[in-house]
């Protein structure tokens, strides 16, 4: 694996954070729906699967069967699978502003008939990571060594089928099955510690035999090693509870408002968000 370690390959994953930060404000500012707050907190996490060469792509024949698999379970998180799939290539970056647009493939949320690089249709909160073990037992039946990754957020995993698929994917010793938790602390209509409060998330992974690993989510050095480890086959499936900032780093403009889930910026936030991000 050609993990990017030296300082120079973390500043150009941070640059291309940047940019694809910028993608997510401008897209949803444009469409004047969607969601920012969750796409903003996940940004490092998929830079650093999609661009230090872990998750194995070939974005000109997005069905190579060898492939390693994304899931965003966290569907709603589209307008940064969008931009990192852009960034990718495997769709022209013109495409991005036609986010939520009636006839762009680029939907609310990610519909896999309609858009290459997408590996499951998602939205409904909960299905991502059963998705992913059909994928991850399938390639293991094809002998294929491939990894699934599958991004779930912190609400989300209140979802009873989530502890179905994490029973399961243990059982049937999916090493090739990797998840991904962004602990931002919020879900839809609040805190999560005072909804549904799950902490310590890792010990609930590993309580059903998974091997769990803590990281701060922001941070490339830190993430990338830990998707080095999760990779290594050790007979089990692993998860990163990576603890992170909804809204990151614009929470201060994006959480001031009480609906801030699913707010996009206006067109005169947006101006100073993407004055920040420089
Ligand atoms: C099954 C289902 N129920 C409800 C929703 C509505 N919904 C969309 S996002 C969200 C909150 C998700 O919170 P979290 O998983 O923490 O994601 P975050 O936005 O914080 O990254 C909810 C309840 C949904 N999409 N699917
Ligand atoms: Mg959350």
């Amino acid at each position: 694996m050609a993990a990017a370690s030296s300082l120079a390959d973390l500043a150009l994953l941070q640059a291309r954070a940047r940019s694809i930060r910028k993608d997510i404000v401008i897209s949803t500012t444009t469409a004047g729906s969607g969601h920012p707050t969750s796409s903003l907190s996940a940004v490092e996490l998929l830079v650093c699967l999609y661009f230090s060469g872990v998750l194995r792509y070939d974005a000109k024949n997005p069905e190579w069967p060898q492939r390693d698999r994304f899931i965003l379970s966290k569907g709603h998180a589209a307008p940064l699978l969008y931009a990192v799939l852009a960034e990718a290539g495997y769709f022209s970056r013109d495409l991005l502003p036609s986010l939520r647009k009636i006839g762009s493939p680029l939907e609310g949320h990610p519909n896999r008939r309609r858009l290459p690089g997408v590996e499951a249709s998602t939205g409904s909160l909960g299905q991502g990571l059963s998705i992913g073990i059909g994928q991850a037992l399938a390639a293991r039946l094809d002998g294929h060594d491939s990894r699934v990754y599958v991004l779930l957020g912190d609400g989300e995993l209140q979802e009873g089928q989530v502890w179905e698929a994490v029973m399961a994917a243990r059982r049937f010793g999916l090493d090739n099955l990797i998840a991904l938790v962004d602990e931002n602390g919020y879900q839809q209509t609040g805190a999560t510690a005072e909804i549904m409060d799950l902490r310590p998330i890792s010990s609930k992974f590993e309580s059903f035999g998974w091997i769990a690993q803590e990281i701060k989510g922001h941070d490339c050095a830190d993430i990338l090693q830990a998707l080095e480890s999760a990779a290594r086959p050790q007979g089990r499936p692993s998860v990163i509870v990576a603890r992170t900032i909804k809204g990151y780093p614009l929470q201060e403009l994006l959480r001031g408002a009480p609906n801030h889930h699913g707010r996009p910026l206006t067109p005169e936030e947006a101006q100073r968000a993407l004055a920040l991000l420089e």
